[in-house]
């Protein structure tokens, strides 16, 4: 019988006689007559018959003796774990780390010695409420999670893409995450704060007002994971050669700058396409176009810290980078989506307390918390204290220990040896501690008696969150703004909507005022009482905006661009050669999937059918239809949604001009605005694409 032709990447081997494939994770396959692999149950008996069960009688009872039945559905009753208990959806990619040059005088981390030196890492990004099948656009921190495998051991940099946190003691950690997730009795809402739980929580917790600030703005809501930014969060510490130590803040910085989506189009994104933020990350990296941050340092020493205006190991403040400048140290790229989602994504474990000589914790009672509670966790959600011998989360450097047994043991020591010490020698005497390599604790002083006490240095909890609201642009304030009406409306109880008002009062007098208008409010609710007077003279930090800071290209971005049969071809191609010299790219929404016949008469396949590709999907639109495609276009209610979105999420629109005729039918004002570019004269592409830069035409009055 003819040989099936050989599958690309796979190698054939034989076995004795046998002849076998190696498949893509190095396993060996039986090969049958046929040229396709044998199927076989788990101890390698091939399979006859997948498709038929074994019973007494064609339409008698199942028997007992079908071992193959049986295993297969044994084994697929016990496929799931327990999701996360917090952070349970998210997505993974591999990459690495580059060291820009030597930070030996700071750290004797091994990662930072050498200049250009690459260190494969993991990085898994995640929201914190939702469900492991929740949806990507919801109004969440995001998790930003990397593990560095470096030479002397794992380093997990556990951060979120929100330099501060909602607590400031370990100890509540349990208590906000319930109020956030679905309420016990009526199991919802999903992956929502918008609920009395939270903000009764939230109400009665002011050291969150800060993290609050931050969860209510466009921050909360990023165009993809590519567009964020990263933080450690807590202080932490870097220890050089001769044992001297500085405090460090770790932040992650986007190449292709900041960005977000406005409230309503997260709404509108999450119906259309749930997975938004993992297909961005999954095509992006397909496609060559590897997302890219940059590691900065917050680097400072005690004196500074002495004179910070607010504790350094408070999880609830950060540094300005006006007052304590972010050096750039490094690169990381993902350029690699894991084989199996489950084998690495889902399994993989970072724990804060993976850290290489060199990187050192702080005395912050959150970090020191979070130390427990990985550990802890991976034993629950992995049945095993063997985790660390997945290969997601095994050290990529030599390791050696005594550890042994236990559930799935792989990797058990060799040998006689597995105690310490003993008089084997070195040769069979397995591993011993090393002085000279091995990690030393920085001999911090202690404190002073056990209590359960919060520092009064911890006790301000407004003065940063007017910072942050301050430093941000008029149509960033509001956003912020919306947010708290929305989320407040979506309160049954009075009494929390007006306790909330009474904190925003301490952050903001306009804040108090718009979000009282938006609940209706009749009159202002009292201020809360503050530990400690609110500080005013915080000056605003602009690096804190990210419309203050925009990018410097429309690089990684989309554009959608609506077609017909008879769509001009010139134009079409112009426009896609204009994205691709930006770096950006083009899609193409048609009323079939089939897709159009251009002017030309070339066919373009399309990539979404008009009512699966809505405008909420891409950061600029092009309306390019021709006379008689415009007629067809003019009765669709998706292609009336797709520019009445565009126009109302500020998005810049090319079009050609018959579709003048649609912009009509949805209302859109016949004297359009800067932010319409007609496509009507040689250089009106690039025009366009140029404009693009600027994200959003925010002058238009009527927009959501
Ligand atoms: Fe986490 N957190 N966390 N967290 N966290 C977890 O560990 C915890 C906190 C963060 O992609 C859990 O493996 C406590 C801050 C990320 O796999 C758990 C406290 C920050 C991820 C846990 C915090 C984070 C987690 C659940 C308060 C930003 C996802 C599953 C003291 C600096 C990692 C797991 C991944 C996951 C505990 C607060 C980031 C239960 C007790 C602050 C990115 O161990």
């Amino acid at each position: 019988m003819a040989r099936r032709p050989k599958t690309t990447g796979l190698e054939e081997v034989t076995y004795g006689d046998q002849p076998l494939r190696r498949g893509q994770g190095g396993e060996t396959h039986q090969i049958a007559e046929d040229g396709y692999d044998v199927l076989t149950t788990q101890q390698g008996i091939p399979v006859a018959d997948d498709q038929n069960s074994l019973k007494q009688g064609a339409r008698g009872p199942t028997l007992l003796e079908d071992a193959h039945f049986r295993e297969k559905i044994f084994h697929f009753d016990h496929e799931r774990i327990p999701e996360r208990v917090v952070h349970a959806r998210g997505y993974g990619a591999h990459g690495f780390f580059e060291t820009y040059k030597s930070l030996s005088k700071l750290t004797r981390a091994d990662i930072f010695q050498r200049e250009g030196e690459q260190t494969p890492v993991f990085v898994r990004f995640s929201t914190v409420a939702g469900s492991k099948g929740s949806f990507d656009l919801a109004r969440d921190v995001r998790g930003f999670a990397v593990k560095f495998y470096t030479r002397e051991g794992n380093w997990d940099l556990v951060g979120n893409n929100i330099p501060v946190f909602f607590i400031q003691d370990a100890i509540k950690f349990p208590d906000i995450i319930h109020s956030v997730k679905p309420e016990p009795d009526k199991a919802f809402p999903q992956a929502q704060s918008a609920h009395d739980n939270f903000w009764d929580f939230i109400s009665l917790t002011p050291e969150s007002m800060h993290m609050i600030m931050w969860v209510m703005s466009d921050r909360a809501i990023p165009r993809s994971f590519r567009f964020m930014q990263g933080f450690g969060v807590h202080t932490f510490r870097l220890v050089d050669g001769k044992g001297a130590s500085n405090f460090v803040k770790f932040i992650w910085k986007p190449k292709l700058g900041m960005q977000s989506v406005l409230w309503n189009e997260a709404v509108k994104i999450n119906g259309a396409d749930p997975d938004f933020h993992r297909r961005d990350l999954w095509s992006a990296i397909q496609t060559g176009n590897f997302p890219e941050w940059e590691l900065c340092l917050q680097v400072f020493d005690q004196d500074f810290a002495d004179s910070f205006d607010f504790d350094v190991l408070d999880p609830t403040k950060l540094i300005p980078e006006e007052l304590l400048p972010a050096q750039p140290v490094g690169r990381l790229v993902l350029d690699r989506m894991p084989e199996n989602f489950f084998a690495e994504t889902e399994q993989v474990a970072f724990m804060t307390q993976n850290v290489p000589p060199g990187i050192e914790f702080s005395n912050d009672p959150l970090l020191q918390g979070r130390n427990f509670s990985y550990l802890d966790t991976q034993l629950k959600r992995l049945g095993s204290p063997n985790f660390a011998q997945l290969p997601i989360n095994a050290p990529k450097c030599p390791f050696h220990h005594l550890q042994q047994d236990g559930h799935m043991a792989i990797q058990n020591p060799r040998g006689r040896a597995n105690y310490e010490p003993n008089s084997w020698g070195p040769d069979i005497g397995g591993p011993r501690e090393s002085r000279e390599q091995g990690f030393e604790t920085f001999p911090q002083e202690p404190e002073g008696p056990k209590v359960r006490l919060r520092p009064e240095s911890f006790g301000d909890h407004y003065s940063q969150a007017r910072q942050f609201f301050i430093s941000q642009s008029l149509i960033e304030q509001r956003h912020i703004g919306d947010a708290l009406v929305f989320e407040l409306s979506k309160c049954e109880f009075p009494a929390i909507r007006e306790r909330m008002v009474g904190h925003l009062r301490n952050i903001d007098a306009d804040l108090a005022q718009t979000v009282a208008d938006g609940l209706g409010l009749k009159t202002l609710p009292p201020a809360a009482p503050p530990n400690q007077k609110p500080r005013t003279d915080l000056p605003p930090s602009d690096l804190l905006s990210i419309l203050k800071n925009p990018p410097a290209s429309f690089a990684g971005r989309k554009i959608g661009v609506l077609v017909t049969d008879g769509t001009d071809a010139k134009l079409l191609a112009g426009l896609e050669d204009a994205a691709a010299a930006e770096g950006a790219s083009v899609e193409l929404i048609a009323p079939t999937v089939s897709g159009v016949t251009l002017s030309d008469g070339t066919m373009k396949l399309a990539h979404h059918k008009i009512d699966g590709g809505p405008s909420v999907l891409f950061d600029a639109v092009a309306v390019i239809p021709s006379e008689e495609g415009i007629l067809a276009l003019l009765k669709l209610p998706p292609a009336r949604d797709f520019v009445s979105d565009a126009y109302a999420h500020y998005k810049f629109i090319a079009f050609a001009s018959p579709a003048t005729k649609l912009f009509a039918k949805v209302g859109i004002p016949e004297d359009l605005d800067d932010g319409f570019m007609a496509m009507d004269t040689p250089t009106a592409a690039d025009d366009f694409v140029a404009l693009c830069r600027n994200l959003r035409f925010w002058d238009r009055p009527d927009g959501a």
